[in-house]
């Protein structure tokens, strides 16, 4: 095999370590070893037994079931992961459609669903639909402080409540009715603490919330799960170059190792597991979730991180977001459903929530999906909760979440022989010591120049012509793409595009180097 000149910027053979078996991590291996012939000499250490991260397809029975990402959101020709996925043939025809591609929804707008109060009653589709309307409207203009030197109040939430007191004023229904639209609006907040990934919208900074870009395309899901995508990643890479098992305890950068070996050299970086094993490597890509590297930062980096990035990583908002799967017997919706909700008609967004979260966690469930087709899933249920809740149902067993919830269905239904489930399944993402939550959000008191920063790669200083060391991918470190799936991607395959530039750029005769 050819190998590169050494250059004043790198060695000839550069060696390249990836911590974590995400999106980003795998994008980053794939990238640079097939984008360019400088890097042979790449790894991947995982610090659990099995490639994906937070995608992760789970069977609940024998049926495939997302405990992690779910949709790929925007599939269009500018998303990545959509163009990995039709490559590979993930996807089925509709999906692929021309039509689906070009549709701007923002979202993933659901058919028919069926809102219940929590007295009972099945609510009708105008004054759903109508508050609907009222919150999505509202929560549009919350986009629009992006470029605006003073943001009215500090949050997204204190901005909805605040329009939304004004909004009531105009009311022209009676108190009863009042309180009835009140906790309609609370389940949109409760679904977009799911979407944020927050406990409250108002943690939700909303100068930064426009930065958040939406790609067109209907949202669309992975028939034979998204686990296909990692696989497919997997088996692109040389056998053998992903260690699992692998907790990476400390980088250590800033220094030089000598390898002991024969031929050996120095490098500036090396990366200490929990088993004790070390590594050493001309650059590291990091790319554990922020939940992580919050709890760790203290530890994970020696020399620390630059107090810049150490702020960025406290101020930048991970939070929650749990699934719980439920498969009943027999479907007690109607077959064209695709979701059901809850009013509790003791809350508002206009109240403080219960702190009671034993008492009361199950009514932060913010909705079910309803999974289709039914003869691909049976009758499957899919329940979202973010935030402290989340955690909290994290602590129970599964017969007291299955209890719990069989409650709620036979409230809102009116009807107390409803059945339970016969089987549920959920993720518990605040638990997994390796990820301490679900995604990322801008935080208030952070923006994005803290995913900036936080994407900076290590060392700061380049004036004297030193490689970048340590570098930094993830959702969390995509400005305008983070908490999802192909903001991972793109980030992985930004930091692997960073080092071939450089090399790149060492090797041209043009080189200023
Ligand atoms: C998407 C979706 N989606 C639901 C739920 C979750 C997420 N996302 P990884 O964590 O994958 O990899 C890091 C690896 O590092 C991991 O394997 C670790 O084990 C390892 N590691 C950690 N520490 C280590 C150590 N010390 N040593 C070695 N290894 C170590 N995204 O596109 N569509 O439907 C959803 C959803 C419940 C939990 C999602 C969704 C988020 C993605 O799953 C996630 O971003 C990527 O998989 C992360 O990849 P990675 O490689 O960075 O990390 C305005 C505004 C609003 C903003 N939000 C709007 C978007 C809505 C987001 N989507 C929501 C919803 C769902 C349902």
């Amino acid at each position: 095999m050819e190998l590169a000149r050494a250059s004043p910027r790198g060695p000839a053979r550069p060696r390249v370590l990836i911590v974590g078996a995400g999106l980003a991590g795998l994008g980053a291996a794939q990238r640079l070893l097939q984008g360019s012939r400088h890097f042979a000499d790449v790894r991947v250490l995982e610090a659990s037994g099995r490639a994906g991260g937070r995608i992760r397809s789970g069977k609940l029975r024998n049926k495939v079931v997302e405990m992690g990402a779910h949709w790929i959101h925007g599939p269009c020709r500018e998303n990545p992961v959509f163009q990995l996925a039709s490559k590979y043939g993930l996807l089925d025809d509709d999906a692929l459609a021309e039509e689906n591609q070009q549709v701007e929804v923002g979202g993933h707008p659901l058919g028919p669903s069926a809102c219940y109060s929590s007295s009972g009653q099945l609510l009708s589709h105008d004054i759903v639909g109508s508050m609907g309307v009222l919150f999505f409207t509202l929560l549009e203009e919350s986009r629009e402080f992006l470029h605006v030197a003073k943001v009215p109040v500090p949050s997204v939430g204190e901005y909805l409540k605040e329009a939304i007191v004004q909004r009531v004023k105009e009311w022209p229904d009676d108190e009863e009715t009042k309180r009835l639209k009140l906790a309609i609006l609370n389940i949109f907040f409760k679904l977009e603490c799911c979407v944020s990934g927050t406990h409250s919208l108002d943690l939700v900074a909303l100068g930064p919330f426009g930065e958040y870009t939406m790609l067109p395309g209907l949202d669309c899901t992975f028939p034979n799960g998204y686990e296909g995508l990692t696989e497919c990643l997997m088996a692109s890479l040389p056998k053998g170059i992903v260690l699992f098992d692998k907790q990476v305890k400390t980088v250590n950068w800033e220094s030089s190792y000598l390898e002991e070996a024969p031929t050996g050299r120095n490098f500036s970086v090396q990366v200490e597991c929990e088993d004790g094993e070390k590594f050493l490597a001309d650059h590291v890509i990091v790319t554990v979730p922020l939940g992580f590297l919050k709890e760790h930062q203290e530890s994970f980096f020696y020399p620390p991180l630059p107090p810049q990035k150490m702020a960025a990583i406290r101020q930048l908002g991970f939070g929650t977001n749990n699934k719980i799967f439920l498969e009943f017997e027999q479907p007690f919706w109607k077959p064209d459903c695709q979701m059901l909700e809850v009013a509790w008609e003791d809350e508002s967004p206009l109240a403080e929530p219960s702190t009671d979260l034993e008492a009361t966690w199950f009514q932060k469930v913010a909705g079910f999906i309803v999974l289709h087709p039914a003869e691909r899933y049976g009758h499957i249920l899919c329940g979202f909760i973010a935030g402290k809740e989340a955690e909290f149902m994290e602590t129970l067993t599964d017969a007291e979440v299955l209890s719990a919830l069989t409650q709620v269905f036979r409230r809102a239904t009116g009807n107390p022989q409803l059945g339970p489930p016969k089987n549920i399944l959920r993720s518990k993402w605040h638990s997994e010591p390796h990820t301490k939550g679900s995604y990322s959000y801008v935080a208030i008191g952070s923006s994005g120049d803290d995913i900036d920063v936080l994407a900076q790669p290590l060392p700061e200083d380049t004036s004297d012509s030193k490689p970048p060391q340590v570098l930094f991918a993830g959702e969390a470190t995509h400005r305008t793409f983070y908490s999802t799936t192909h903001g991972a991607l793109l980030s992985g395959w930004r930091e692997a595009n960073r080092l071939i530039h450089i090399y790149n750029m060492s090797e041209s005769p043009h080189s200023a180097l």
